[in-house]
């Protein structure tokens, strides 16, 4: 009998602890970003990657994201040679932004810089594409490496609006997955 008063203590406290993991569980499941496969497409014959990408897709980072993540918490997987295609669309309904593929440097560039592929960027790359508007961005991957797909109206890059794109020569189809270390 004396056992009892433990025994309920111990109960107790599964069931605080239980109730917190509940909580911190479904935090995560508001916050951590999800991939969604229909984002990208494969054409295997043409060999064209075409990735749907949106600026602005949830409201994390202010907004300061592409398809929900920030700072490199996403990357884009090519393979050496392939089209590229990034349909760019902006769903802020507040600011402006755009799209180009960047060398993957540090510091972060501060607003628009040379893109690392020819014409790899959309239009009004420092004033932005406002709510909704759309551009494609068309390129050959022709260069394997590391690179950022970043947004280039003035601050917002390094803000944390970026994620990466690698051209690997080593791969035949083109993936998309979160990216380890990438903030979230
Ligand atoms: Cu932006």
């Amino acid at each position: 009998m004396k056992h009892l008063p433990v025994a309920a203590l111990l109960a107790c406290a599964t069931a605080a602890s239980l109730t917190l993991s509940a909580v911190a569980q479904s935090e995560r499941a508001v916050e951590a970003p999800v991939i969604d496969p229909s984002w990208l497409q494969a054409d295997t014959v043409t060999k064209t990657a075409t990735f749907e990408l949106v600026a602005g897709l949830t409201g994390l980072n202010g907004a300061l994201n592409f398809n929900g993540f920030r700072d490199g918490g996403l990357t884009l997987t090519v393979p050496l040679g392939w089209n590229v295609v990034l349909q760019f669309r902006n769903h802020d309904g507040m600011l402006p932004h755009s799209a180009e593929v960047v060398l993957d440097t540090h510091p972060l560039p501060t607003g628009p810089v040379a893109p690392a592929f020819a014409r790899a960027m959309t239009v009004r790359l420092e004033q932005g594409l406002i709510s909704e508007q759309t551009d494609d961005i068309r390129f050959i991957a022709d260069r394997g490496g590391s690179y950022l797909i970043f947004c280039g109206v003035p601050g917002h890059g390094a803000a944390g609006m970026w994620i990466r794109l690698e051209v690997s020569g080593s791969i035949r189809r083109p993936f998309l997955a979160a990216s380890p270390g990438g903030k979230t």
